[in-house]
């Protein structure tokens, strides 16, 4: 039984008893999120160091009946990586080996538990650089990134984090361990496991390790910022520039008001004299310099109204603050309901407008934020102002989506929160393929059993 002495016992001849903590004030914020809208209890946080503790681990809590949640940074925003069912809690993070980069193949080995900042400080002190990069980099793990197919800023030109996969090492709920890091770009054997676990949202495997792409570091980045007074204007000029600038690796979209709230809560100045309706910001990197390349393409689009090129690296980096506090400075108004949404490009404008009359229309208390990956059709919908629970919320904004042909999930997967939609983008065939992979890999259901699946008979 979850948190009897033989459970706790069991667990500690796994690992050590140094590395199970119980007592709730040391365990609290593990299981809190990061956003604070989702907050569970655990009778357990393991931290295993090894493969075969991760094993025994899963065999112990197999055999108690005891559902296991995986842990890397507590980045995740929809309620997967916390335990809302009182499961056992396996903190990842003393997995934190990173191995040298091997030159040749332009390829890492790093263990689940590592940052993905410590992963980009490695790459690039070789010359390298990994293709996945986002703003919870201190914390995000390797692990975590993997099980939620993670994002960010550079999915438009290197890829999401399953492009990066080139073999993994887990443990499956029985123990065993697959591992397959050899790292050959041309290896046609069987099904690709690394692929499959990769967005599994921790409901497949526990992964320990993963053989990862790079890319060549450019050694020339500029960014831009762009203000539009019209959003249909500043999304034709999304793909103008991704037309015209070949060495673009990130183009962002944020609105006024996100803007007032990001400068307001962390004390930023604002980067132009009077307000724009949307904000486009824009990195070229290269081993050339593109700001010739990019001043061109800037000066070409129709409807800029202000624009700000940063001249150095820390410019560079005030820019990007300006996007990137986005979730810190909502965080700060109370815990929000997130909605990471992907929409065909000729929905987008018409998605804007109407998601904000929608949901107020719904819950008049609420205040909706807009964000995102502008050359993903990515829009982070942020609702601040209404009850953690509320999931008419939800329901609204993923409805909206479904109905233009979108998905629910753009990068932060489905976790607990979002689990009673997937039927709207997912066939009943595809559930039931989803359904029948989950039973093959983890019969027991001792892997997040309550995550990404639609609730059954079993929950
Ligand atoms: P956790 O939050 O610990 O876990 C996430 C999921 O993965 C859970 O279901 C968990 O059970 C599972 N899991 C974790 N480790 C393992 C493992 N070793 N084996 C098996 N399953 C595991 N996401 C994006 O995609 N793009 C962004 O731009 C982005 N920006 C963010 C910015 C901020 C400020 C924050 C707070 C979050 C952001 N996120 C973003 C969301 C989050 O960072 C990602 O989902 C990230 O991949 C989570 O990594 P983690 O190590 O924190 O995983
Ligand atoms: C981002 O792009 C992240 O900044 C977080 O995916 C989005 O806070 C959010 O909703
Ligand atoms: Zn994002």
């Amino acid at each position: 039984m979850p948190g009897s002495p033989s459970l706790l016992d069991a667990l500690r001849g796994a690992v050590g008893p140094a590395h199970v903590l119980t007592d709730p004030d040391v365990t609290a914020g593990q299981v809190r999120d990061w956003s604070g809208r989702f907050t569970g209890t655990t009778p357990a946080v393991v931290r295993p160091g090894s493969v075969g503790e991760v094993a025994a681990v899963l065999r112990v809590c197999c055999d108690a009946g005891a559902a296991v949640v995986p842990q890397g940074g507590n980045t995740g925003l929809v309620g997967g990586s916390v335990p809302l069912h009182g499961e056992v809690l396996l903190d990842l993070r003393r997995f934190d080996a990173l191995y040298p980069v091997e030159a040749r193949a332009g390829q890492v080995t790093a263990e689940a538990g590592v940052t993905i900042a410590r992963l980009h400080d490695h790459a690039r002190a070789a010359g390298w650089e990994y293709g996945v990069d986002l703003s919870a980099r201190d914390s995000a793990t390797v692990g975590g990134t993997i099980a939620t197919n993670a994002g960010g800023s550079y999915v438009m030109r290197y890829g999401a984090t399953r492009r990066q996969l080139l073999g993994i090492e887990a443990v499956l709920s029985d123990g065993r361990v697959v591992r397959h890091l050899d790292g050959l770009e041309k290896d046609n054997t069987g099904y690709d496991l690394a692929g499959l676990l990769c967005g599994s949202e921790g409901t497949l495997a526990v992964i320990t390790a993963a053989r990862l792409r790079l890319v060549p570091r450019p050694t020339h980045v500029v960014v831009a910022l762009l203000a539009f007074d019209d959003v249909e204007r500043a999304l034709d000029g999304v793909g103008e520039l991704r037309r015209a600038v070949d060495s673009l690796r990130a183009v962002e979209l944020f609105f006024q008001d996100g803007l007032d709230l990001v400068c307001d809560r962390l004390g930023l100045a604002r980067p132009f004299a009077r307000p724009h309706r949307a904000f486009v910001l824009v990195e070229a990197a290269s081993g050339a310099d593109p700001t010739a390349e990019l001043a061109d393409a800037i000066e070409a689009l129709a409807g800029v109204a202000d624009s700000a090129v940063a001249a150095d690296d820390r410019a560079a980096r005030d820019l990007w603050r300006y996007r990137e506090g986005h979730t810190e400075a909502i965080n700060q108004l109370g815990a929000p309901h997130k909605l990471d949404v992907t929409l065909p490009g000729d929905q987008l404008t018409a998605f804007v407008e109407e998601v904000r009359d929608q949901v107020v229309a719904r819950a008049p208390s609420a205040t909706v934020w807009l964000f995102g990956h502008a050359a993903d059709g990515n829009i982070h919908v942020n609702v601040t102002g209404v009850a953690p629970d509320d999931e008419g919320i939800t329901d609204t904004v993923l409805r909206l989506v479904a109905r233009r042909h979108g998905s629910i999930s753009a990068e932060h997967g489905i976790g607990t929160a979002k689990r009673a939609w997937l039927s709207l983008v997912r066939s009943a065939a595809e559930i039931d393929a989803f359904r029948a992979i989950k039973t093959a890999l983890d019969p027991a259901r001792v892997l997040n059993p309550h995550v990404l699946l639609p609730r059954d008979d079993n929950d």
